[in-house]
């Protein structure tokens, strides 16, 4: 790896792949442009009857309070259970999912657990994923002759109001809602931003907690600031209208996340898979704040961070942007073969970048853990990740082994002698199939100060200074590996232009 070095200025150099870092915000600014109104919020009325488990609903600071009050009157839970964080909530929380079904322990690891999702709810939902602005040009470009936008998708107000109405009211009947308070990025770090989530499923509580710093910390963070309002919901209120598939609750039919950026609210009904209900990730962290990040001036990024340290002991910071499952993680946690050389880990997904006032770009990674794509992940490809994931992780949707173990697609590990596969489906598998054993989308959820090589500034409160971005995806066919560009515009140009292979991370047809 080169490092130019004085990192070079616009436009006179041809570039390699290493290009400027505004670009992919393009992006971002087509979803976010101008702010509109919105629809006025439910009125919030006093809980007569709620019983409340864990927490003190009167200690919330009183906007928190309110957003709280105002959901449960629309969603009618019968408990509320006001997240700590604390180590003994976790515990309650897996013992409830395994009780419930929702979770098995795997007996070969310590504190690692496996969920099987209905096969309806294993990704996310690009299609019924929306940003609600009151004219459609502030999320998309509205394409020549109508056509429909490949940027993303837009509803108005009024539609989004009639999507919540149709949703929302009574969703939690019978149900624990859950108030998760939590920071993306280091509680208390200038570059951190708070949000609460409040959802009816467990299993988002416990995947919450790995991959945010959430609980007490962040409600005393918080005071009476700014925090982005996330709420979710299963869509199953009890009882049930139709049986669970795997005791995993969902609504694909009316599966709906939904952004108001000029809101700060980010709503997500239907789906309990990662993407779509873990808010505080794709919808907060580069959603959301990609439309923060351009009102106060810095950037929200898909990209991994990471340190390369060369034998004379010279280190730079990186971010690189790829699509979904095209190797992010696997960088991340890169070992060089090249001698004398190290790698450390900032962070595999997202990086939130903004000018220091000495004009270094500098980086955080806003999230606790990784939730990372399980397939391919191996001994050989990502030793550091599978070192990483064999305590404290919640696995969904892979594949178990009769001996309690995990098992995946190009895990390449022999197995023991009379050891057998019950592949994400819950059946007994064998490679006879003709169908994988985990999902292709299939995660693990496991904390990043876990992972061996993790940096020791991943927790830095200003963040990492960033001194180069690579830019790369997953193109078997029609792209050349290696890419010049005649100019910073061109290069400009040829990154916002760049396509990827589609990913198993959403759905997608063919
Ligand atoms: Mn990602």
């Amino acid at each position: 790896i080169l490092f130019p070095n004085p990192p070079p200025v616009l436009p006179h150099t041809p570039s390699l792949l290493l290009i400027l870092s505004f670009f992919l915000s393009i992006f971002n600014f087509l979803l976010f442009r101008l702010p509109t109104i919105m629809p006025p919020q439910l009125q919030s009325q006093s809980q007569k009857g709620l019983k409340v488990i864990q927490g003190d609903l009167s200690a919330l600071p009183p906007a928190v309070r309110e957003f709280v009050e105002t959901n449960v009157t629309l969603c009618q839970p019968e408990e509320l259970h006001i997240c700590d964080g604390s180590d003994e909530e976790n515990r309650v929380i897996l013992t409830q999912l395994e009780e419930q079904g929702m979770i098995k322990k795997l007996s070969k690891y310590e504190n690692c657990w496996l969920a099987r999702t209905d096969p309806m709810d294993v990704a996310r939902v690009e299609s019924k994923t929306v940003i609600v602005t009151k004219d459609q040009k502030d999320t998309i470009p509205s394409p020549l002759g109508g056509g429909v936008s490949q940027l993303g998708r837009w509803m108005s107000p009024g539609e989004f109001d009639k999507a919540m109405t149709q949703r929302f009211p009574g969703c939690m009947k019978g149900r624990t809602m859950y108030v998760i308070p939590f920071s993306m990025g280091p509680v208390g770090s200038p570059l951190s931003k708070i949000g609460v989530e409040l959802t009816d499923s467990p299993y988002v509580v416990a995947s919450m907690r790995v991959m945010t710093r959430m609980g007490k910390a962040v409600l005393s963070a918080l005071e009476n600031g700014e925090f982005v309002r996330c709420l979710h919901s299963v869509g199953c209120p009890l009882p049930l209208k139709k049986p669970l598939v795997n005791n995993w609750p969902c609504n694909p039919e009316l599966t709906l996340v939904a952004h108001i950026p000029d809101r700060r609210h980010i709503v997500s009904f239907g789906s309990g898979y990662g993407g779509n209900s873990l808010l505080g990730k794709k919808c907060f962290a580069l959603r959301i704040a990609s439309r923060i990040a351009k009102e106060e001036g810095w950037l929200a990024e898909h990209m991994l961070i990471l340190g390369v340290t060369n034998p004379a002991g010279e280190k730079k910071y990186m971010a690189a942007a790829f699509p979904s499952a095209c190797g992010k993680t696997n960088l991340a946690m890169l070992c060089p073969t090249l001698p004398g050389w190290k790698v450390e880990c900032v962070g595999d997904d997202i990086a939130w970048m903004k000018f220091d006032h000495h004009g270094n770009l500098r980086a955080i990674n806003p999230e606790n853990g990784f939730f990372g794509v399980a397939p391919g992940t191996s001994a050989t490809t990502n030793p550091n990740a599978m070192a990483t994931i064999i305590k404290n992780t919640l696995f969904t949707n892979v594949a178990e082994t009769s001996d309690g173990g995990i098992y995946w697609e190009g895990m390449d590990q022999s197995l023991p002698e009379g050891v057998t596969i019950t592949s994400w489906k819950n059946k007994l598998w064998s490679p006879e199939d003709g169908e994988p054993s985990a999902h292709p989308n299939s995660r693990f959820c496991t904390p990043a100060g876990q992972c061996p090589i993790i940096d020791p500034l991943w927790e830095s409160p200003e963040g990492v200074p960033i001194e180069a971005i690579i830019f790369g995806g997953r193109r078997p066919e029609g792209v050349p590996l290696v890419y010049e560009a005649f100019s910073w515009q061109h290069g400009v140009f040829v990154g916002a232009a760049m396509r990827s292979e589609a990913t198993a991370a959403a759905e997608h047809k063919g």
